[in-house]
């Protein structure tokens, strides 16, 4: 055990002041704010992510800076463990101590008290590599989580700007490099390599694909997605959207995935470009979410979320499995956030086991690691395939006892290196959602219609204290305001097909409400009036209640 350097972090510091008056919190998409009140919150990250490094024994660590699909002066960073998943939560607390220690001196304060009691063996190395999206926000920002890297005596490797899901597979394939769990080379080269070839693979005889049309959001996924075709090849025929990341402004404007899923329209910027029957999708502005969308003969929009895709990639696998002969060996299961469709909830549900956790990727990808197959996706578009080690060691032992099962058996093996386990991936869920299409010979009306969704409606509230809301049951149910749950229970009641929830934003200061109905007007209503329920109860200024909530 060495000491904090002390001398170095002060002398670093000191040139990265916290603004007085913010409070900062590690939230589930890590921290995310306005970009140009970060530059503290980013140098106790370098510091912060240094430490965590020591403390799982020089295991290299991820630090990606993106405020994904927010709008472009906002940003944010987040921490990336050794095998490419989440931060661990218990370590989202020190993080926002850290990022609140108000002065140069309360922080050297709480990083020994850091040490001491999470018991960080300092003399261990500490490696990190980082990466940032398009935001111009980004370089100055990189500039400071590198001066925290470096108070530290961290090693560090800088991914450049790439997508949120290529760091997390960087931060996998660095520490896996070697084992006999390797992942993949640890370059974006070796992220699209292994993702094209695995694509061309299972693609390999089937009718080629007709165009598919990407909205880039204006942002990172764009520079990848670029690249990724020239690895596809002539595989499948791509046209790309929404490029501009040298715009000012256009990052995530009217276009985007959390664009589509919120308004439940196409970008303007498509509405002359899309073709009846072409499929397209939209990613985020860090490419970790996709959703996609056609246009019927009547030029009617059709959404196909992350519920639709989840439908359409565990019913794949599912047959899959089955076709190779494992159907008793390996298990299939899905998890969902209470944000499902219910309707893809009862398809699903009477197929497969269907898991409910609360909102955060986190929450999923713990809960679709209990499954020998995980399929995770949140209805906007965020999710991946998890294939335990029991699977995988089950599909590369198996002796196929027929030509069919052998046939299963290499798609299996294919798409476990298809798909981004680490982490949602947009490019790689794109691939995988244009294989199943391709096995399937569907367009976008028949995966459409695997089941309808029901209508629904998310609307925010502004109060005075969101944490005054609290949840229970995988956040289908208030437990506090006392008394508002049952009050919300007795307006759901009147209407058919009616469902509704409340609970805080974990990203934004509002409460979010969310209703379903048979009626698209009977859904907008009722989320309307839970709105104003949680409005009147919050103690917002009464004059300020929008008219809109009944
Ligand atoms: P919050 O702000 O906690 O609702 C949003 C999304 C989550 C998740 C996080 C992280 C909805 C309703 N909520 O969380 O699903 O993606 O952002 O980015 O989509
Ligand atoms: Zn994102």
């Amino acid at each position: 055990m060495s000491a904090l350097p002390h001398d170095n972090i002060r002398s670093l510091s000191v040139k990265h002041e916290k603004p007085s008056k913010l409070k900062f919190q590690y939230g589930t998409a890590g921290f995310r704010t306005l970009g140009e009140t970060l530059d503290s919150v980013l140098f106790r990250v370098g510091i912060l992510a240094a430490l965590r490094s020591k403390k799982l024994d020089g295991k290299t660590i991820g630090v990606m800076v993106t405020a994904s699909h927010n709008p472009e002066p906002d940003n944010g960073v987040k921490l990336v463990d050794p095998r490419g998943e989440m931060l661990e939560s218990s370590w989202e607390g020190h993080a926002t101590l850290l990022a609140n220690a108000q002065t140069t001196d309360a922080l050297l304060v709480a990083l020994d008290e850091f040490v001491k009691l999470t018991k960080i063996d300092l003399s261990k190395p500490s490696r990190v590599v980082f990466a940032r999206d398009t935001r111009p926000s980004g370089p100055k920002l990189v500039e400071s989580l590198v001066d925290g890297l470096e108070a530290l005596g961290a090693e560090y490797r800088d991914a450049g700007v790439t997508t949120t899901p290529v760091l997390h597979y960087l931060v996998r394939a660095i520490n896996t490099k070697g084992t006999k769990e390797a992942y993949g080379e640890d370059t974006e080269h070796g992220y699209l390599t292994k993702l094209s070839d695995a694509f061309k693979k299972l693609i390999g005889g089937k009718a080629a694909p007709s165009p598919l049309l990407i909205d880039c959001a204006n942002g990172v996924g764009a520079p990848i997605a670029v690249k990724l075709c020239e690895y596809l090849g002539d595989s499948i025929p791509i046209k790309l959207t929404n490029t501009a990341i040298d715009t000012k402004g256009a990052l995530n404007n009217s276009c985007g995935a959390d664009f589509v899923k919120t308004s439940q329209k196409l970008p303007p910027s498509l509405v002359s470009v899309l073709q009846p029957g072409q499929r397209a999708c939209s990613l985020d502005g860090d490419a970790d979410r996709l959703i996609y969308y056609y246009l019927d003969d009547r030029s009617q929009f059709h959404m196909l979320d992350g519920d639709k895709i989840t439908a359409l990639v565990a019913s794949f696998i599912v047959d899959l499995v089955k076709a190779a002969g494992l159907d008793e060996q390996i298990k299939v299961g899905v998890v969902q956030t209470a944000y499902a469709n219910g309707s893809s909830t009862k398809y699903l549900s009477e197929r497969l086991p269907v898991k409910c956790v609360p909102t955060g990727v986190k929450h999923l990808h713990h809960a679709a690691e209990h499954y020998h197959v995980g399929v995770y996706f949140e209805a906007n578009g965020h999710g991946t395939v998890l294939f335990s080690q029991t699977a995988q060691d089950q599909i590369t032992t198996h002796k196929p006892s027929t030509p069919a099962q052998s046939t299963a058996l290499n798609h299996l093996t294919n798409l476990i290196n298809l798909i981004n386990q680490t982490v949602g991936d947009a490019l790689s869920d794109m691939l995988l959602v244009e294989v199943v299409l391709a096995h399937k010979s569907y367009s976008g009306v028949e995966w459409d219609s695997l089941y309808s969704d029901l209508p629904n409606r998310l609307v925010k509230v502004v109060v005075g204290d969101r944490n005054a809301f609290t949840t229970a049951d995988a956040e289908r149910r208030l437990v506090s305001p006392p008394g508002l749950q049952g009050k919300i229970d007795e307006l759901v009641r009147r209407y058919d097909g009616g469902r509704s929830f409340v609970r805080p934003s974990g990203t934004e200061d509002v409460v979010r409400v969310y209703a379903e109905a048979v009626i698209k007007s009977q859904a907008d209503e009722l989320a309307f009036r839970v709105a104003g329920l949680v409005f009147d109860e919050a103690g917002g200024d009464p004059t300020q209640r929008p008219k809109e909530f009944l």
